[in-house]
């Protein structure tokens, strides 16, 4: 799924700004026709933002339900003889639009682009109306699953709630821009691009798929200097660019991919992508990245702040990459869902590499000793057959948006799991084979550390291991000399079981800010450290562990628990992004480590 683009032949509106907002705590937008009628008696909202810090109430931060947005909109009567569509990025979780009183799109999935072609129904030269109403709820047949359950109060009154799986605030909204954008009638649909090199040859293979293929296919490739560099015709084909600058990870490079769809002279439609020329693939236990072992250095994130929630933020991500160059990480996951577009590109701008991950986080009941029993989460009633084929839908759809970012190395396919049962093996055997359909990256599954070495139902599928472990934080709690002996112990028998490369997915510690003790005590900045060099002791004597992906880049909203003093602490920086004590540590490792860092 191509962004929507202003080029020579495309047009775009970005409708973000503040809109009409109602959260219909009575249940009567649908009977009262508000997708219709309009909203009365709204506040308003900024988008895109979570709708839950924005204002003062305890009942909208915690709101489980519809809640309606409202936008009018002039469209230019320039945009007559195109088609015109309209590109939500994101809505947590599920949507309805309707354009002047016409549903054009439902959507399930909170963490992916949906959009409709709209040209039917608007009205050129006049306003639009345009309604929105995202459902913030989760089943188990949702990605990421969760219950809704009501619950009484003292008075009697009937609640809503939203119980969860996974260890984020339900941040709810629309999270990521809205756009009206224009296309020819006859237009490019998609572009896939795999690129190679020989030598210093680069190899570009690409493919157009267009609506209809009544036009010629050009293709350019310009260099960052704008230099062409390479061109091809028609609508499958290899552009090769000689003397190629490789695409590499704190080392980008960029060329700009431009297709052009002709009748004779005359240019029908143009969209032009950002690439880069990069090989990935594991060899001899390694990840290699341009056929060089790649270590990695860095974090899970998540995409959170004060005030906007999961809103999209230019500034936030900018000062965030910015952190990750200071700090000499090489990349990160995108824990525990497909982040922005825009958070991608910027990976690809800054060299950072991507591991990208599905939405199905928490796939665990919450009464953990039942892993392994037939009274496990892979059951008719919970994770089931809909389930899977959700997560298949959400897979392939992460695949098609973000396939062309150089950045993206692999794809993580699930977080935290129940993978000992003997169901979850059918499910993921299905699920990988898939995914390795439509695409060739490397897939990683992450664990758990109450999934034991040797009783991992499905890692057999899987190119790398993906391990959360928090031995001397959860177990062998503030003794971190006996969490370093279990870690060691866990990580060898892990690979004798399954004799793959290791990624540490997730390790870390809870840390307030400015609390400082000596010696260290948990929750201490001073603890913080002293885990994380312990835990590099026993990475830097395994040749099979591959990287180290610290949880978590910053602290982050979480619900609320006796665990969690206002939200998860175990960032490195704090939800303003400023440094703890063990950022300064960080830099310094993994300054002194380099990418192809071999033991
Ligand atoms: C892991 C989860 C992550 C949590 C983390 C923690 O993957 O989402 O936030 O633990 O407990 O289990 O901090």
């Amino acid at each position: 799924m191509l962004y929507p683009k202003i080029t020579a032949t495309r047009s775009l509106l970005n409708l973000a700004g503040v809109w009409n907002f109602k959260a219909d705590y009575q249940e009567e937008g649908y009977h009262k026709h508000w997708y219709k009628n309009g909203l009365k008696d709204y506040e308003l909202m900024p988008v895109p933002a979570s709708y839950n810090d924005i204002t003062v109430e305890a009942r909208l931060r915690d709101f489980v339900g519809d809640v309606w947005y409202e936008k009018k909109t002039i469209v230019p009567k320039q945009w007559k003889d195109e088609n015109i569509f309209i590109r939500i990025g994101s809505a947590s979780h599920n949507s309805k639009v309707w354009i002047n009183g016409t549903l054009v799109k439902e959507y399930i999935g909170g963490f992916l682009p949906f959009e409709a072609n709209i040209t039917d129904v608007i009205k050129y030269g006049e306003e639009n109306h345009i309604v929105i109403c995202v459902n913030n709820e989760l089943t188990w047949q949702t990605l990421p699953p969760g219950e809704v359950y009501y619950f009484e109060d003292a008075e009697g009154n009937k609640k809503k709630k939203q119980k969860q799986q996974h260890d984020f605030f339900n941040y709810s909204g629309i999270h990521r821009n809205v756009y009206l954008y224009t296309t020819p009638k006859s237009h490019i649909e998609d572009i896939t691009i795999k690129t190679d090199y020989k030598d210093t040859l680069g190899l570009v293979h690409y493919e157009v798929c267009r609506n209809e293929a009544l036009n010629e296919v050009n293709i350019e490739v310009y260099d960052e200097d704008n230099q062409l560099v390479g061109t091809s015709t028609g609508g499958i084909g290899t552009v090769e660019i000689k003397a190629v600058k490789l695409w590499k990870p704190q080392n980008a490079y960029l060329y700009k991919f431009v297709v052009k769809t002709l009748t004779g002279d005359s240019l029908v439609d143009q969209y032009e992508l950002n690439i880069g020329v990069r090989t990935v693939k594991i060899e001899n236990g390694q990840f290699m990245i341009n056929n060089e072992p790649f270590y990695f250095k860095g974090f899970g994130k998540h995409e959170d702040m004060d005030v906007k929630g999961k809103g999209l933020d230019d500034a936030i991500n900018i000062r965030d990459y910015n952190l990750l160059n200071w700090i000499n990480a090489n990349s990160f996951r995108t824990a525990h869902y497909p982040y922005s577009e825009e958070i991608l590109d910027l990976a690809d701008r800054y060299g950072i590499v991507i591991i990208g991950e599905t939405p199905a986080v928490g796939m665990l009941g919450q009464a953990v000793p039942a892993v392994g029993e037939l009274d496990g989460v892979f059951r008719e009633d919970k994770i089931n057959d809909e389930t899977l084929k959700e997560h298949i839908r959400l897979t392939k759809e992460m695949i098609a948006r973000d396939k062309n970012h150089p950045a993206v190395v692999m794809w993580s396919l699930s977080n935290e799991a129940s993978v000992m049962e003997p169901k979850a093996e059918v499910y993921f055997e299905k699920l990988v084979t898939e995914t390795r359909k439509v695409d060739d990256r490397p897939l990683i599954n992450v664990s758990l550390m109450l999934i034991e070495p040797g009783k991992c139902k499905v890692s057999k599928f899987f190119d790398v291991i993906g391990l959360n472990l928090y031995f001397g934080w959860y177990s062998e709690k503030g003794d971190i000399d006996a969490g370093g002996k279990r870690l060691k112990k866990w990580l060898q028998d892990w690979y004798d079981a399954e004799k793959k490369p290791i990624l540490l997915a997730e390790y870390g510690i809870d840390t307030i800010a400015g609390l400082h003790k000596e010696p260290a005590i948990m929750f201490s900045e001073e603890f913080q450290v002293e885990f994380l060099k312990a835990y590099h002791g026993v990475f830097d004597q395994l040749p099979f562990v591959i990287g180290e992906h610290v949880w978590n880049f910053s602290d982050f909203m979480t619900g609320q628990d006796i665990v969690r003093v206002d939200g998860n602490k175990k960032g490195v920086f704090t939800r303003q992004r400023q440094p703890k004590m063990a950022a300064h540590y960080l830099r310094k490792r993994w300054g002194s480590l380099k990418n192809t860092y071999t033991k």
